[in-house]
């Protein structure tokens, strides 16, 4: 068995957390005096955690180990210290996680001071050095102040008990094993330490499908083992929440419903939440899949889902715990002959209409789309639309539809396009990051959660570049403002070095990755068009015919969901008028979105003045010659890079670009023969 130690060696364990020893001569004759001590005027569990990190980084980068301090001494320090505890120079409005790192003489001693208004920005704030240091910036005129722009920034766990992830492609789970909570911890610390030096703050660590033995961790058979991973998790600022069951009170209470509105129900639920809280007194709370895909819910007793979530919110509100019910409710069964259900539709349907009625305690977690994750869509017609109640936007980082971690698909791109997706929900001025950051509503809950990415792989993301994505969540939730350059350009240096070349190319690589997987997969927005079940490799009829019915309903005339108020679903309606009216309209719609909301003919001219099929089989064959180009630059770097990183994307380009050859040919002769019309190009089709 590969130990964590074993691990600990590799490349791809470090991830960004790598403290190389610095050889840049001129960085170090500027800079190296500031390696060499820490000054720690308070402590706390995080602190410590703060202190471990920079200790750990500092021996790294310096080749030696810096001396801790209590109190300043005569030499240049590092201080880490609550805000409050410094003069009246440090006059800053910081929120609870927010911090400053300055260079400043301080008590006679020049400092580097990383204050936090709490210990939590004191640990952010370290990790915010340590990103200076491994992008060699000069550290003897330090001014920052940073506030997060959201309140709660989340992970959830798509973790099984036993062992199983689902929809992970990194391997099996660091939490679980044969149906037990793992003995081995380290490796959770591990991952903490990553997560919290990203921001993260809440992390759910079970599946939202919570099976038999799931339904189980909030019994004392698991919740003392619960409580040590909670701690581990705390020492680095983050709060740990579980997935529930909605029919628990009936699995593990032996009730015979789970009526929201049943007294015994709500008086199991309050039992329970106090019994949670005696062995996790920060526990934040819980995370709800209901009436979701076969799994319980309010529904089921004729309740609604504010039923559902009050009643939890009830049990959880004593103890400042939060419920996040998930608005991933539909009609998973459609049929194909029923042309008015719209699984688009669905959660603003069942959800709008309950607006104001959700307790304080109660965080709607919605997914970006309105269909699932898919590479391109539309964005939930339900941001903004519920003035009333607390949202909360929930990404994928693991990438289900996006190449499984074999393909690269960098997603920050998509997702800061749905972060400054302007919803006119009050106007002019009402993206979406704004949103669900609470500032357009006033929300006292908020925030955006995505669906975890990793694995026990060595490297944790399975595709070493995907850890990009991971980094990028975290860095973008903090700040959504950040541009996507400045993150790539981050991460790149924090992962690969300093040296141009490969910023150059490995940023060009990332960032030309979703168009390219966009490009040879399915087009214009329609989606799908994946295998069944797995949800990987292409098959065009996959969804079609099968009784989980997604349509795209292409048939020998036309392809395209109508989503029009005139002639379609009427989904469009859903959103704000200037919105509604722009996909309503065949003129406006954008391309990339173009049947998403309509059936169109194969003849239908693009704006890009294109026809439908000519599109298709372009962006299908320029898709493949782009992704041979991405290896072209991956190989260009080898010199520069450690080989057990380098073989990793290699192998994986390798697969992609064979992967990428069945997508073209699937999809150009399914159309081919659909339609009958000619590539113009004369290209081979089969
Ligand atoms: O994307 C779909 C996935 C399911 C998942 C579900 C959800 C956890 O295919 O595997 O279940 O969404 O988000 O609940």
């Amino acid at each position: 068995m590969v130990t964590v130690q074993h691990l600990k060696r590799t490349e791809g364990y470090k991830a960004w957390l790598r403290y190389d020893r610095i050889q840049d001569q001129t960085w170090l004759s500027e800079n190296k005096k500031w390696l060499s001590s820490i000054t720690l005027l308070e402590t706390s569990p995080i602190i410590e955690s703060a202190k471990r990190e920079l200790v750990g980084a500092f021996s790294g980068l310096n080749g030696q180990k810096p001396t801790v301090y209590t109190e300043h001494p005569k030499m240049p320090t590092v201080v880490l210290t609550t805000i409050d505890r410094l003069d009246k120079t440090f006059a800053f409005s910081l929120h609870d996680d927010g911090y400053i790192i300055q260079t400043k003489d301080y008590n006679g001693t020049s400092s580097i001071i990383i204050a936090g208004k709490t210990d939590k920005g004191v640990l952010y704030g370290s990790f915010h050095l340590l990103r200076f240091i491994q992008t060699r910036t000069n550290l003897n005129d330090l001014d920052q102040i940073e506030n997060p722009k959201n309140r709660l920034r989340m992970m959830n766990q798509w973790d099984n008990m036993d062992g199983s992830i689902e929809r992970g492609y990194a391997g099996s789970s660091i939490f679980y094993e044969n149906n037990t909570i793992t003995k081995e911890k380290e490796r959770i610390k591990d991952y903490a330490r990553l997560l919290s030096s990203i921001g993260i703050n809440g992390i759910s660590i079970n599946n939202v499908n919570v099976h038999k033995v799931e339904t189980k961790l909030i019994t004392e058979k698991w919740l003392p083992e619960v409580a040590e991973m909670a701690t581990i998790f705390r020492q680095y600022g983050i709060k740990t929440f579980l997935s529930i069951n909605y029919a628990s009170p009936i699995e593990l209470g032996g009730l015979l419903t789970a009526d929201p509105l049943d007294s015994e129900v709500r008086a199991w639920w309050k039992e329970k939440a106090v019994e949670i809280y005696r062995y996790i007194p920060d526990f934040g709370g819980v995370v709800v899949k209901a009436d979701s895909e076969h799994r319980p819910g309010p529904f089921t007793y004729e309740r609604n889902h504010a039923d559902g979530a009050n009643m939890l919110a009830e049990a959880f509100a004593p103890f400042q715990g939060i419920v996040i019910w998930r608005c991933f409710v539909y009609n998973c069964m459609q049929d194909w002959r029923d042309r008015k259900t719209d699984r688009a539709k669905a959660a603003y349907d069942h959800f709008k209409p309950l607006d104001g009625q959700f307790h304080k305690n109660v965080l709607l977690q919605i997914k970006n789309g309105p269909m699932d994750f898919q590479v391109r869509e539309a964005v939930s017609p339900l941001f903004g639309a519920m003035s009333d109640t607390n949202q909360m936007l929930e990404l994928q980082i693991t990438q289900e539809y996006t190449g499984q971690q074999r393909h690269v698909c960098y997603l920050l791109p998509q997702w800061k396009e749905i972060l400054e997706f302007e919803t006119f929900a009050k106007g002019e001025g009402s993206p979406i990051k704004r949103i669900v950051a609470g500032s357009t509503f006033n929300n006292e809950l908020s925030g955006i959660t995505a669906v975890s990415n990793i694995g026990d792989d060595s490297n944790w993301t399975g595709h070493q570049l995907a850890q990009a994505n991971l980094f990028g969540y975290g860095r973008l939730v903090w700040n959504p403002d950040l541009s996507v350059e400045e993150i790539t350009n981050e991460w790149v240096r924090v992962t690969f070095g300093n040296d141009s070349e490969v910023i150059q190319k490995v940023t060009t690589i990332l960032f030309e990755s979703w168009p390219i997987y966009e490009s040879y997969t399915s087009p214009l927005g329609v989606g799908w068009m994946v295998n069944p079940d797995h949800h990987y490799g292409p098959n065009v009829d996959g969804y079609e015919y099968s009784v989980w019915g997604t349509y795209h309903y292409a048939d020998c005339y036309g392809i395209g969901v109508d989503r029009t108020v005139k002639t379609g679903t009427g989904y469009t309606e859903q959103y704000f008028k200037e919105n509604r009216d722009l996909y309503e309209s065949l003129d406006t719609c954008p391309d990339d979105l173009l049947l998403f909301f309509h059936h169109v003919p194969y003849t239908h001219k693009l704006q890009s003045g294109k026809s439908v099929i000519q599109h298709i089989y372009d962006t299908h064959f320029e898709g493949v010659e782009q992704a041979i180009h991405l290896k072209e630059q991956w190989v260009s770097l080898m010199t520069k890079i450690d080989s057990e990183r380098y073989d990793n994307v290699l192998q994986r380009l390798e697969e992609q670009i064979e992967h990428a050859k069945e997508w073209r040919d699937i999809i150009n002769t399914y159309f081919f023969r659909k339609s009958g019309i000619k590539d113009e190009k004369q290209r081979k089709i089969y």
